[in-house]
């Protein structure tokens, strides 16, 4: 008896999904077809508009970071979304907000999270990074790291991403849509930095001495960089960012190159002309490693390290919002082999995508413009199905 009702209701739940397909509450839940196998994507909770960062804590509460400058902390168990206090006012207006959200990679021992986020000052807005501790639900111990130099007016591009290994951390940042100093480097704007993870700046930076650039920079000519992870098996620096019309690439980072923007990109001006003089390649600037002709406005990137997909393991897994979907990125030898593109169905922008402690891949999603009926939703094997199939 007990068996017939479960069965009811799942097929109730299917009717229910299928015929009401904007209806993304907890618990809705759809099945689709991948390359390599049937899997689910369910809605685990709402309440959340442009959630932007994501981090997992030991005991697999995740860190959710909402643009408008909220912090949650959602228990993946049972769907239970906090608010954490403790957070620094941002200035929320269009591309800026609270931003990224990373846990250190030994936090057990130090407790240390890092968090960015524009910050408006009498100069203007500029990308700040902190890291702070948490202790009941609130962020104690603040200590301001990194600010981007210099602030700008304006509300575009301010990136971030952060991503920490080896005592390092990494920021990406964007050009606030002054494209040119994305080649300048006495300014950190359209760059990725690195630093030791307590703010300190190393001295084998590779413009460390120069004269007028900021020892600070990693690598430069990046446009707006939203996607930034280590590769679990290589470490390499891998990352994502958006193009103007068309020219969305992925790139793998290296110390002190040059990513091009806006001397070379695959893209176009919104207008539909071309950016400077047209080139998509030119001595001394590094070609991105996939891109994508039309646009894509990649977000969120993040390598697949779970069980619970072992075909999917090591791909690169990245968000893209215009079109929506979620790429499947096959990496092999610091190249992209495939691409297959996932929830197509769903129409959803996926801000942030990470592996979750139980295996599963948890996704951050914005729905609407104005931020209105965010999820967080996470993906998992159809039972059925035991395991997905091989690559072809
Ligand atoms: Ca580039």
């Amino acid at each position: 008896m007990r068996f017939v009702f479960v069965a009811t209701l799942a097929a109730l739940t299917s009717v229910q999904a299928q015929s009401q397909p904007s209806a993304d509450t907890v618990g809705a839940s759809w099945e689709y077809d991948s390359q390599l196998g049937r899997y689910r994507v369910e809605v685990i909770a709402t309440g959340v508009r442009v959630p932007f960062g994501m981090a997992f804590l030991p005991d697999s509460r995740a860190l959710i970071t909402d643009r408008p400058g909220t912090l949650w902390l959602l228990d993946i168990r049972t769907g239970t979304m906090t608010r954490v206090a403790g957070v620094p006012a941002v200035s929320d207006s269009v591309d800026g907000g609270l931003l990224d959200i990373e846990v250190h990679p030994d936090y057990v021992r130090n407790g240390w999270l890092y968090f960015s986020y524009a910050e408006k000052t009498d100069t203007g807005k500029a990308t700040v990074v902190e890291r702070a501790r948490l202790r009941d639900a609130r962020l104690v111990d603040r200590q301001r790291l990194f600010a981007a130099y210099p602030a700008m007016a304006g509300d575009y591009h301010f990136g971030s991403r952060l991503a920490l290994r080896d005592g390092y951390l990494f920021i990406t940042l964007g050009e606030r849509e002054s494209s040119a100093l994305a080649q300048e480097l006495w300014t950190d704007l359209g760059k990725i930095v690195r630093l030791y993870d307590d703010g300190r700046m190393p001295n084998d930076n590779p413009f460390v001495g120069r004269a007028g650039a900021r020892p600070e920079i990693w690598s430069y000519g990046h446009r707006n960089p939203h996607g930034l992870a280590f590769h679990p098996q290589t470490g390499e620096l891998w990352e994502s960012e958006h193009g103007p019309l068309g020219g969305d690439e992925i790139n793998v980072i290296k110390r002190g190159l040059n990513y091009g923007w806006p001397t070379v990109t695959f893209g176009r001006e919104y207008d539909g002309g071309a950016v400077g003089d047209g080139l998509t390649q030119a001595p001394g600037m590094e070609a991105p490693v996939f891109h994508y002709a039309t646009s894509a406005a990649l977000s969120g990137i993040a390598f697949y390290t779970g069980s619970a997909f072992p075909q999917w393991r090591n791909n690169l897994f990245v968000g893209a919002m215009t079109p929506r979907f979620l790429a499947r990125l096959v990496v092999a030898n610091g190249r992209v082999d495939r691409e297959e593109k996932l929830l197509l169905e769903k129409k959803w922008r996926v801000r942030v995508v990470q592996t979750g402690p139980d295996g599963f891949i948890y996704l951050g999603v914005q729905r609407a413009s104005d931020g209105t009926g965010g999820v967080i939703a996470r993906i998992r094997p159809v039972a059925e199905s035991s395991g997905l199939g091989r690559e072809r």
